[in-house]
């Protein structure tokens, strides 16, 4: 049997999958976890599945992830019953271990889980169109709706205190003055950026804690490559990856689609003249999630939402560059240098987006 390095077959087979494993690859996605498809023969034919090792030294609580994702899929599958769908939609389906368990931990102390693999579908690393976007838009907005019954307080914090501005930059200012890895001299123009927008980061959460915005339940994670779209790539099928799902503003979602999906390029893109926000993309992007949830909006939510993607672009290069100044502990990298780079991209798109504060916001009318 082919084999992936570092995965426990003996674990994996131990999943309930009416089968027997033929083979495993690696899927290389994600800054967190790492995502291995398994072919497996099943009844004469070959058949795919998602093997999972969680990055427990990010997620600490094992328990209270798979908690979470068992209440999440179960509202939306119940979503999916109570209105009419879009052909193809779906949500992600756990497989259980053979003995029932949710998630099997291996001898080296990872914990693995198991996922049907959605077949006949694409993704994409940067949006290709505004046909693309909306439909994004649109998927995240059915997401909220669908959880908007789930008391947010029912989902445990799988992160404590993920998108909280304020205690990033209270990392990010320890990271600074510990300069444990000795990189603060290289990184100055960064540090001095970040410095002096400190109020900006804390922007949703002062207005979360305050209690202007209502607690809801967010995904937290909304990439466009967390979503599926169908095999033609027009119509977004599926919602992955639901381990930051927790209580948090929609405001966290929205500004994280659009941080990533109305800046058409990779995420530490350093050709600056390719980090530009369309404003076509960002608009398509406002019409399918309003469509969605224009009406279970509140007013002070809405008139966040323009500011959002410039907040959620601040604190993920704020994060950035605090595990740069750490020496690299929590994003995977794949070169030196790399988590400065992407706060470098981040940055700049903070910096596109400040340009164009006033369209922004004209076009949500806030
Ligand atoms: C991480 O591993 P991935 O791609 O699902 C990170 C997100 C960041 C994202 C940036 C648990 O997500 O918060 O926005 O990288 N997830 C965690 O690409 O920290
Ligand atoms: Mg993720």
């Amino acid at each position: 049997m082919e084999q992936s390095k570092n995965v426990p077959i003996h674990i994996l087979t131990q999943f309930d999958i009416p089968g027997t494993l033929h083979s495993v690859e690696e899927l290389k996605r994600g800054h967190i976890n790492r995502t291995y498809i398994g072919h497996w023969n099943v009844n004469g034919q070959r058949k795919r599945y998602i093997h999972q090792s969680v990055n427990h030294r990010v997620f600490t609580d094992i328990d209270a992830l798979m908690g979470n994702l068992e209440i999440v899929t179960e509202a939306l599958r119940k979503d999916l019953l109570e209105r009419p769908v879009i052909p193809g939609e779906t949500t992600l389906t756990l497989i259980r271990a053979k003995n029932g368990a949710s998630y099997l931990r291996d001898e080296g102390g990872e914990h693995w889980r198991s996922f049907d693999y959605i077949e006949n579908t694409v993704s994409y690393d940067v949006c290709p169109s505004t046909h693309v976007a909306r439909e994004a838009a649109g998927i995240l907005g059915r997401f909220q709706r669908a959880l908007a019954k789930t008391p947010a307080t029912s989902l445990k914090d799988t992160i404590p205190y993920f998108h909280h501005g304020l205690r990033r930059y209270d990392a990010f200012a320890t990271s600074f003055r510990e300069d444990r890895a000795g990189r603060a001299r290289e990184a100055m123009a960064e540090i001095d950026f970040a410095q002096s927008r400190r109020e900006l980061g804390g922007a949703l959460i002062s207005a979360l804690e305050k209690g202007e915005i209502p607690l809801r339940v967010s995904h937290n994670d909304m990439k466009l490559n967390n979503v599926l779209y169908n095999s033609a790539g027009d119509t977004a099928v599926c919602l992955l990856d639901l381990d930051t799902a927790m209580a948090g503003t929609p405001l966290f979602d929205f500004g994280d689609l659009v941080r990533n999906t109305a800046v058409p390029c990779e995420e530490d893109e350093q050709d600056f003249s390719k980090v530009v926000v369309d404003m076509n993309l960002y608009q398509a992007i406002c019409d399918g999630y309003l469509s969605e949830v224009g009406d279970m909006l509140t007013a002070k939510e809405r008139s966040l939402l323009s500011v959002s993607p410039r907040v959620l672009a601040l604190i993920l290069g704020v994060r950035f560059l605090t595990d740069y100044l750490q020496g690299d502990t929590y994003f995977r990298i794949h070169r030196p240098r790399h988590n400065l780079e992407r706060a470098r991209t981040q940055f700049e798109i903070v910096r596109a987006m400040e340009k164009l504060d006033s369209e922004m916001a004209a076009y949500v009318g806030a």
